[in-house]
Order: structure tokens, then C-alpha cells, then sequence
């Protein structure tokens, strides 16, 4: 078997097997991940570019135009593609949903897609220690892409240093019931498709639904492109680039190891709540067979295992 150590050295020396093996172990939570993590962590030094948008938005399409215009400054592009409805991961939805079959032999490209299984920090866990093994593994940027525009896919894409939120002319309802919350989360609005009709009105539309924002928060760019014939891409670099001049390095750092930490936090809290529902009622369904029978409410429950942690721990005394 492989040690961690092993697995390290081989990521920094440009493994591609050790860092496909180094996400495997990542994505499906397995015991030793968080060993691998740890190491890998400090390593991160690119940017991370988070995409989200409807289905069939043409994300892929821009990712494969991101990914020439790296590439042709001797980057080497790590990308993860994100989709919430799909179980699979790995390499499974490759060539289905992806449209970046021009970088397919390119060595200094990794495309990964992941589907919702495994990590006990759900999709978004996976996501963010992905990013964090390809970051570490010298990929600038990473690139995730996530299919919706829901809260969850919000999340997702947010785990990135600038988000891209991709819109399309003859979204109709869909765009009308898209909350100013959405739009909030793009650091830059993408209106794609430029060469369709209706792409005036999807602009002024998005434009007016700015409007709505608290005055306090930034008003995202929105750059018009044809990410299909190549129009306006410029615009968007130009709107990339001076995103990422005005984010430190030590802001970059410092938010995303104070969210991963809040994440993490939370992740323990589930793993020592299991723990304790065991040692109280010998699992978690014995508490809702109770809960179910009405013989005990779920606010007992908790208060139950906040008891018994606090007697553990003054029994243990304070070392
Ligand atoms: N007319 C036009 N079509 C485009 C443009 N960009 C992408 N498309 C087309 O839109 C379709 C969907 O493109 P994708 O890049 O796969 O879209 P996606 O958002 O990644 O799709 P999912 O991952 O399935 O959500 C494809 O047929 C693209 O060729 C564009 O600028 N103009
Ligand atoms: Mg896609």
C-alpha cells in the first residue's frame, strides 16, 4: 500500500497517478484523508475560479476557453467539474457533459468530475478538498464548475476565490425567479451567448435586478461574451484579472482556511454527536424510536448529549 508520505512526495513530484489516487481518498472521505490534507494544505498557491450557472449555460464551453487562455501562458489547469443530481465520480461523466475534449491530451490539464457520494462534508466538502489536492499539486487556477443555481451549487462554486455566474438568453421564469440573492454571489456576471436573441433584454433585466442590492455590497461586473465564437472574452480576462490584483495573497489564504476550519468544525460536530448518541442510547435510531413514540423531544436529546460530553470531559479532568 501506498503511504501517505509516499503520496506526498509523488504530488510534488508531478505524479499524475498519485494525484488522482490523492483525490480518490479525499472524495471518499477514507481514514487517511485528512492526513493527506493536512500536508497538502500549506502547499496551495494558485487561483481558484468557481463557475456556476443553469444547465446547457455553455460553463464547459467557457472552462475550454479558460483553459487555452492558461495554457498558453505555461500554466498547467486543474479542473472540477461538479454535478449535485449525478452519483457518479472520477472520470464517469467525462465526454457526456463536458465539452474540454480539445485539452483531452493535454498532460499539464487535469479534469475531474464528481458526483455526490461519500464525504461527510456532503458535495461541497469533496469539492473543497479537491481543489485543495490540485491547488497543492501546482494546477493555477483550479477551475470548478457547477451545474444549478441553487444554494447548494451556490456553495460550491463559492468555495472559489472569484465566482463566475454564467446566464443565457431565453432563460425566462427561470431568470425572473432568480433571486437578487443569486446574483449577489457572482463576482462576475457572465451573460453567454451573445450571438442569441434576447440577449439585450437578459442584460437589462440583469442589470435592474443589480439594482436590488444592498449598497453596501459589491455590484458585480457583467461582461457579455459568446464563449462559442469567442466574442467579448477579453472583456472577461480584463474583469478576471483585476479581481484577482485586488484579492492578497493573505486574504485569499486567511478566507479559505477560516472556512474550511468553520467546515471542519462542523464535520467533528457530526462525528462526536454520532459518538455520543451512541454511548447514550446505544445509536441514533434507539433516540428516534423514542423521539417517534413521543416518550423523548429532540431538544432532550441534544441537552442529553451536551450533559454526558460535560460529564466526560470534567471527569477527565482538563489536561
Ligand atoms: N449559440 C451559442 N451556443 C453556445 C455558446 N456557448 C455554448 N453554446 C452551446 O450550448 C450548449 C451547452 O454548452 P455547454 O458548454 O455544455 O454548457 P454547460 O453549461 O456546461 O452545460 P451543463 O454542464 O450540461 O450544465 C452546447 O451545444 C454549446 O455548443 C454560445 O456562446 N453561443
Ligand atoms: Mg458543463
Amino acid at each position: 500500500m501506498t503511504s501517505t508520505t509516499d503520496i506526498i512526495q509523488k504530488i510534488g513530484s508531478g505524479s499524475i497517478r498519485a494525484i488522482a489516487r490523492a483525490l480518490s481518498k479525499v472524495e471518499n472521505g477514507s481514514s487517511d484523508s485528512t492526513e493527506i490534507l493536512d500536508k497538502l494544505f500549506s502547499r496551495q498557491q494558485g487561483f481558484t475560479i468557481g463557475i456556476t450557472g443553469p444547465p446547457g449555460a455553455g460553463k464547459s464551453t467557457l472552462v475550454d476557453r479558460m483553459i487555452t487562455r492558461y495554457r498558453s501562458s505555461a500554466n498547467s489547469v486543474g479542473v472540477i467539474a461538479v454535478d449535485p443530481s449525478s452519483p457518479f465520480t472520477g472520470g464517469a461523466l467525462l465526454g457526456d457533459r463536458i465539452r474540454m475534449q480539445s485539452h483531452a491530451t493535454d498532460s499539464k490539464v487535469f479534469i475531474r468530475s464528481m458526483g455526490s457520494r461519500g464525504h461527510l462534508g456532503g458535495l461541497s466538502g469533496a469539492t473543497r478538498d479537491a481543489t485543495c489536492v490540485l491547488s497543492a499539486a501546482g494546477y493555477n487556477p483550479v477551475i470548478i464548475e457547477t451545474v444549478g443555481v441553487g444554494q447548494a451549487e451556490v456553495e460550491i462554486a463559492d468555495l472559489a476565490d472569484i465566482t463566475l455566474l454564467v446566464l443565457v438568453p431565453g432563460l425566462g421564469d427561470d431568470v425572473q425567479s432568480m433571486k437578487a440573492g443569486i446574483m449577489e454571489i457572482g463576482d462576475i456576471i457572465v451573460l453567454n451567448k451573445a450571438d442569441r436573441n434576447g440577449i439585450e433584454q437578459l442584460e437589462s433585466y440583469v442589470k435592474a435586478s443589480l439594482e436590488y442590492l444592498p449598497a453596501e455590497s459589491r455590484k458585480p461586473d457583467v461582461v457579455r461574451i459568446s464563449a462559442a465564437n469567442g466574442d467579448g472574452l477579453q472583456d472577461l480576462w480584463d474583469s478576471i484579472d483585476k479581481l484577482m490584483a485586488s484579492k492578497t495573497e493573505e486574504n485569499r489564504i486567511t478566507r479559505s482556511a477560516v472556512r474550511t476550519l468553520n467546515e471542519i468544525l462542523q464535520e467533528n460536530g457530526v462525528l462526536f454527536s454520532e459518538k455520543l448518541l451512541d454511548l447514550e442510547y446505544g445509536g441514533r435510531e434507539n433516540a428516534e424510536k423514542l423521539m417517534l413514540t413521543r416518550q423523548i423531544s429532540p431538544y432532550a436529546v441534544g441537552r442529553n448529549l451536551l450533559e454526558r460530553a460535560e460529564r466526560m470531559f470534567k471527569h477527565n479532568g482538563s489536561k
